[in-house]
């Protein structure tokens, strides 16, 4: 498949996508949608890529939300299956065996937004504004809004921004912990690239059950999430990093991991 609404780049062991719709706002419409689901599952299989950042071509969108030109005249089953697709591959992004991390360089608008909540960290530049403006356009959030920004914010603030469409800048979305970090515009990749190096210089397979671990246990009661952890613990010792790095701690060298 050919891309030219979403970009790949790679650079050593962290890869960066690239909503490229920019004459749009990258809003996504259903060939975007698909080229971001082809990008995801050359990630998936690409054992070399320990982490991911995910950005907004152009200065002022990450992602102004689904295309409404397209999904203006959608009946009651294309709107399904255009929400059931867009869910799937979000969903796609949160189950990926590497953290993402959303840079979002403008407006994070209803689908937008909800695209950086698939991700696992969100970092944001001064200039970035969030919302949910859907209930404004007669719709409710279709990409996972209504159920992943009360598990980020809290269901209080989560209800007043879908209920308001408000749109809120980016230190307000740092105050109710919807962003990681607030940084200027011109460091915003370079920030997120460098949190992925950083990322990627732990052991990838740790890293990755660590995701599993979060992701999974924040959905089942304590018990059960502590037997996840366990689990993905005992996972650990079965791989050659763990060995790998707890014997250059003890012989103080180095570690060399080899996502093994
Ligand atoms: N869709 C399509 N085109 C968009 C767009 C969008 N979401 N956002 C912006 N654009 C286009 C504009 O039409 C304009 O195109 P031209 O007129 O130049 O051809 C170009 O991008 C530049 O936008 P503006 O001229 O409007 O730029 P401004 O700076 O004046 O305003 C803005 C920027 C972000 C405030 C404004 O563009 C805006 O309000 N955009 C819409 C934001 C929005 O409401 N987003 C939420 C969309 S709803 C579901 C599945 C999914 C969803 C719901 C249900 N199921 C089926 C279950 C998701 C829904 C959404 O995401």
């Amino acid at each position: 498949m050919e891309l030219k609404n979403v970009l790949l780049e790679k650079d050593s062991n962290i890869a960066v996508i690239t909503m490229n719709r920019p004459k749009a706002l990258n809003s996504l419409n259903s060939e975007t949608l698909k080229e971001l689901d082809k990008v995801i599952e050359v990630l998936e299989k690409d054992s070399e890529i320990y982490a991911v950042v995910l950005t907004g071509a152009g200065e002022k969108a990450f992602v102004a939300g689904a295309d409404i030109s397209e999904m203006k005249d959608l009946n009651e089953e294309q709107g399904r299956e255009f929400g059931l697709l867009g869910n799937r591959i979000f969903r796609r992004i949160e189950k990926l065996d590497k953290p993402v991390i959303a840079a979002v360089n403008g407006f994070a608008l209803g689908g937008g937004c909800e695209l950086a909540m698939a991700c696992d960290i969100r970092i944001a530049s001064i200039k970035a504004k969030f919302g949910q403006p859907e209930v404004g356009l007669g719709i409710t959030p279709g990409f996972g809004g209504t159920q992943r920004l009360p598990r980020i914010v809290g269901v209080g603030k989560a209800k007043e921004l879908i209920y308001t469409c408000d749109i809120i800048k980016a230190d307000e979305a740092l105050k109710i912990g919807l962003v990681n970090k607030v940084v200027e515009p011109e460091v915003l990749l370079e920030e997120a690239k460098a949190m992925a190096k950083k990322i990627a210089q732990n052991a990838p397979i740790a890293v990755k059950l660590c995701k599993d671990a979060i992701n999974r246990g924040m959905q089942v009661n304590i018990d059960d999430a502590i037997d996840i952890e366990a689990y993905d613990f005992g996972k650990c010792f079965s791989t050659k990093d763990q060995k790998e790095g707890m014997t250059a701690f003890i012989e103080r060298r180095e570690k060399n991991f080899q996502n093994k």
